[in-house]
C-alpha cells in the first residue's frame, strides 16, 4: 500500500491550488454576496480539462485517476466550494453516467462537449416530494413516436439556469416502481424545458439552483441514456460517484478551516501572546488537522478502490458522510477561534460554515449514507 501521491497527482494538485489561488480567490467573497455565477472560471477549468477529468483521452476526457479527480475538487472547495459542486456534478453526475450508459451517437452529441468544456451539464433528479426517497419520482415521459413527452417538476438542479444538457430521470411505466424509470439527456432550449425559481441560499451562493419544469417537451427517444426501466440504477450509479466529489468538496472546506485558523491564531495577540501559544487553541486545531488526514484517507481509499473497479459503494457512502460532517465541526471551530471576527464577513469562516452545511444534505443526506453503509454491512 502506498500513501505517496504519485506524480501526476502532485501535479494536478499544484495546478488547481495555482488556479484556485489566482482566479478564484479574489472574487469568492463576492460571489458569495451577490451570487454571481463564476461562468469565466468554470470555462477556464473546463479548458484545462477538468470537466472530464476520468475520462479516457479518445473519449475526450483528461484520463486521471480518481484519486487526482478528489484532489482536484478538494483543492477546489478549499478556496470556493461553489466552484468545486459544479466540476463534481458534472464529472460524477453527468460525464460518468454518459460514459457507462450512452450508446456512440450519444458519446459523439454529449460526452465529448461535456468533457472538452463545451456543454455543462445538470442532474435532475430530486423533485418536489421525492428527496431521500427519490424513487417517489412523478415526473413521467409518455411515448410519442420516436419522441417522448415528458411533463413535471423537479428543483433544487445545480447550474439549472447556466446548464446546456439537463440529465433528467423520469418515470416511463409507473406499473413496474423503481424498474419504470429512464434516464434522458434534455437539451437547453428544448420547448417545454422552462427553467424555474433560482432558490436563495444560505451557502454555495455562487452556484446557481433552480427548479425545472417540464411542459409537454418532447425528447426525441434518441435521447434516452441506457434502455427503459434504468432510470433509477443510472441515478445511484452516479450518485456513488457523485458523492466521493461531495466528499472531496467538504475535505476542502475542512482544509481551509485549518488554514484560516492557523494564520488567524498565530496574528491574533490576546493575554500577550498569539492564540496559537495557548493550548485551548493547539487542541482544538490538532484535533482538525488528525480529522481532516482520516478523512482524506478514508476518501482516497473510496477513490481507489472505484478505479479498480471495485464495489465502492459503501466507502463512497463513508467518506461522503465523516467528510462532510467534518466540515461542519471544522467551520464551527473555525468560527470559535476567530472569535467575534469569525462572525462577521470580514473574515472567511462564516462562509465555511454556510458553504459546509449543503454537504450533509445534497447527494443523499447524512441519514441516507447512514442506510446505505448500514445495507452494505448488514446486507438486507
Ligand atoms: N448504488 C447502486 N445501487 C443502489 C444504490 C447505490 N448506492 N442504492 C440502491 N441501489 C439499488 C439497490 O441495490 C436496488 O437494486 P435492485 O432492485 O437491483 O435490488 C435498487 O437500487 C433499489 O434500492 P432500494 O430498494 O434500497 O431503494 P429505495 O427506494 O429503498 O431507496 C435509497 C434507496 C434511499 C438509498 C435511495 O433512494 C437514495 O440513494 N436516496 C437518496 C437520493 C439522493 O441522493 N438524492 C440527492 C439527489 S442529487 S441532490
Amino acid at each position: 500500500m502506498d500513501f505517496k501521491p504519485n506524480e501526476e497527482q502532485q501535479m494536478v494538485r499544484q495546478t488547481i491550488r495555482d488556479f484556485a489561488l489566482a482566479e478564484l480567490a479574489p472574487g469568492v467573497a463576492e460571489r458569495d454576496e451577490t451570487g454571481n455565477y463564476p461562468r469565466k472560471e468554470l470555462k477556464k477549468l473546463g479548458e484545462l480539462g477538468f470537466w472530464g477529468v476520468n475520462l479516457p483521452e479518445e473519449l475526450g476526457g483528461s484520463g486521471l485517476d480518481m484519486i487526482s479527480y478528489c484532489i482536484a475538487v478538494e483543492e477546489l472547495g478549499r478556496v470556493d466550494a461553489s466552484v468545486a459542486i459544479v466540476i463534481s456534478v458534472q464529472n460524477s453526475l453527468v460525464v460518468y453516467p454518459n460514459e457507462l450508459f450512452g450508446n456512440d451517437d450519444q458519446k459523439e452529441r454529449f460526452l465529448r462537449p461535456l468533457a472538452q468544456g463545451e456543454m455543462l451539464g445538470a442532474f435532475a433528479l430530486t423533485e418536489p416530494g421525492a428527496g431521500s426517497d427519490a424513487g417517489a419520482m412523478v415526473t413521467n415521459a409518455v411515448k410519442d413516436g420516436d419522441h417522448y413527452i415528458i411533463n413535471g417538476a423537479k428543483c433544487f438542479i445545480t447550474s439549472g439556469e447556466n446548464c446546456d444538457v439537463l440529465l433528467a430521470f423520469v418515470v416511463t411505466d409507473k406499473e413496474k416502481g423503481l424498474k419504470g424509470t429512464s434516464a434522458f439527456m434534455i437539451e437547453k432550449g428544448t420547448p417545454g424545458f422552462i427553467v424555474g425559481k433560482h432558490e436563495n441560499k444560505m451557502g454555495i451562493r455562487g452556484t446557481d439552483t433552480t427548479a425545472i419544469t417540464f411542459e409537454d417537451c418532447r425528447v426525441p427517444a434518441a435521447n434516452m441514456l441506457g434502455q427503459e426501466g434504468m432510470g433509477f440504477k443510472i441515478a445511484m450509479t452516479a450518485l456513488n460517484s457523485g458523492r466521493i466529489g461531495v466528499a472531496s468538496q467538504a475535505l476542502g472546506i475542512a482544509q481551509a478551516c485549518i488554514d484560516e485558523s492557523v494564520k488567524y491564531s498565530k496574528e491574533r495577540v490576546q493575554f500577550g501572546k498569539p492564540i496559537a501559544k495557548f493550548q485551548a487553541i493547539q487542541f482544538k486545531i490538532a484535533k482538525m488537522a488528525m480529522e481532516t488526514e482520516a478523512a482524506r484517507m478514508l476518501l482516497y481509499s473510496a477513490a481507489a478502490k472505484k478505479d479498480r473497479k471495485e464495489n465502492y459503494i459503501k466507502e463512497a457512502a463513508m467518506a461522503k458522510l465523516f467528510c462532510s460532517e467534518l466540515a461542519v465541526r471544522n467551520a464551527l471551530e473555525a468560527i470559535q477561534i476567530h472569535g467575534g471576527y469569525g462572525y462577521i464577513k470580514e473574515y472567511p469562516v462564516e462562509r465555511f460554515l454556510r458553504d459546509s452545511k449543503i454537504t450533509t444534505i445534497y447527494e443523499g443526506t447524512s441519514e441516507v449514507m447512514n442506510m446505505v453503509i448500514a445495507d452494505q454491512v448488514i446486507g438486507r
